[in-house]
């Protein structure tokens, strides 16, 4: 699987539309039926006969994503019954309506007071009151009309990223459409195309509205949920941002000097985990909007599969295992695995200055220097912005006599199971646990005894032959 010879994707004659099969084989799952005949036929009364027929022809067909035909919805209601909703941790999905078979939505354009972790606001722009704004979540063959206010002072669009539309709704200023002006409320309608992990953002001001958070991550369920039917489906999407010490809005001209580094627009300790029970199903889409950076996510404990990008589901044979996914700026990947392993595991960007926060960089080098508190104190006199250095770890520098300048995150992480996590920025932990009731955040991990790295005792050292003269 592994083989590198073997990348190209549908070399095996595997086509992406292999996860998608009849109701019988749902019924049929290893892993029991999950969303049912009940679930399609409620809400997607009409799918019918017809599109059966489709999934068939189309089997045959290249592993390029499809367009599909358009499926009606219900006539009214709220609800969807179809797929279980993705989790935005610290986000939400956005509402809905049908109105006569077409799922109706209604994005906000607008300013958001939004903080990053304790200690660190600022007047961010989002959707919906929330950066990133709202998830969208649709089932394969939808039509969607999507509404765009637009809250701010300047002109904006919105572009569905990775979803296969009609040209005239693509979302690009001056290309496919005229700007929204401020106070206009513009309509997009579309159907969408087979399953993944889309996102959605502006196409005008794009370096602005992007840095001030404006985006989203847009789902696209299957409409025959087989094959690996998560029972966690997480949606995170990356960013940096520059947010200068004292500011009251991220600086959007910054290029290269990212300071915050978020995921879902919170930073470590606010990033809320990741819970799954023992032997759940998790998937994990990631997307990225980042000014400059792409960002390799890295998660503990597990090797999982790279199972498919923006651009559509890779095929089994090109589903390489991995720890870390890279996720390059403008594009999304989405991971799966079983969650076999209990504990908690980290779960960051690899980047070591995308897990610091505003006070990463532009520092005197003062690693291996010697000296006590009273040191330091003198030495900061002397070299301003001077800070310990490689010798208390970055964690601590929330905690001791260093002065923090009103609304800012220095180096700090957050409190752990065994002291402070010295990480902040783009950090969050997979909590897998036995016998969970629900995915309430289930605290730390309990250790089995005699599972936990400690201090060597002498006699321990001296049977094995370790010498440390
Ligand atoms: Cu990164």
């Amino acid at each position: 699987m592994a083989d590198t010879e073997n990348e190209n994707p549908g070399t095996e004659g595997a086509s992406p539309s292999e996860g998608m099969a009849t109701d019988d084989a749902v019924g049929s799952s290893p892993r029991g039926p999950r969303l049912g005949r009940r679930g399609f036929l409620g809400a997607g009364a009409l799918v019918g006969a017809a599109l059966a027929g489709n999934v068939t022809e189309a089997e045959a067909q290249p592993p390029a994503r499809r367009r599909v035909q358009a499926t009606e919805g219900p006539a009214s209601g709220d609800t969807d019954d179809r797929y279980r909703p993705v989790v935005t941790p610290n986000g939400s999905s956005l509402p809905f309506r049908w109105v006569d078979g077409v799922k109706v939505m209604h994005l906000r354009a607008e300013p958001v007071d939004h903080e990053f972790t304790d200690g660190l606001r600022a007047e961010c722009w989002g959707y919906n009151g929330s950066t990133p704004g709202p998830t969208i979540e649709a089932v394969e063959g939808d039509r969607l009309r999507i509404y765009v206010t637009n809250g701010l002072q300047e002109q904006t669009t919105v572009h569905w990223h990775g979803i296969l539309l009609e040209a005239g709704m693509d979302g690009v200023g001056g290309l496919t459409q005229p700007p929204i002006e401020p106070g206009e409320t513009y309509r997009y309608e579309f159907t969408v195309g087979e399953p993944g992990t889309f996102m959605y953002h502006p196409h005008w001001d794009e370096m602005t509205q992007m840095a001030m958070g404006m985006m989203g991550m847009f789902v696209v369920h299957p409409r025959r949920p087989s094959g690996f039917v998560p029972d966690r489906d997480f949606a995170i999407i990356l960013n940096e941002w520059s947010v200068p010490i004292g500011a009251a809005r991220p600086d959007p001209f910054e290029m290269s000097d990212f300071n915050v580094l978020t995921m879902n627009s919170k930073v470590f300790p606010a990033t809320d985990a990741l819970v799954a029970k023992l032997d759940d199903r998790v998937r994990i889409r990631f997307g990225n909007l980042s000014g400059i950076d792409n960002h390799p996510i890295h998660l503990h404990g597990y090797s999982f599969r790279i199972a498919g990008s923006d651009g559509g589901a890779y095929p089994p044979s090109a589903q390489q295992p991995h720890t870390t996914v890279l996720v390059p700026t403008g594009s999304c990947r989405w991971v799966e695995f079983e969650a076999n392993a209990p504990g908690d595991w980290a779960m960051h960007c690899h980047m070591t200055h995308h897990v610091m926060n505003q006070m990463g960089h532009g520092i005197p080098n003062m690693v291996g220097v010697r000296g006590g508190r009273d040191f330091d104190r003198r030495l900061r006199r002397l070299v301003p912005g001077y800070m310990p250095m490689g010798r208390n770890g970055m964690g601590s520098m929330g905690e001791h006599d260093m002065p923090i300048p009103a609304n800012s995150i220095p180096m700090r992480g957050g409190p752990g199971a065994f002291g402070r996590i010295d990480m902040g920025g783009m950090f969050t932990i997979v909590k897998v646990r036995e016998g969970l009731t629900d995915y309430a955040d289930p605290g730390w991990y309990e250790h089995p005894e005699g599972t936990v790295a400690r201090v060597a005792t002498e006699a321990e050292l001296r049977a094995d032959g370790i010498d440390l003269s």
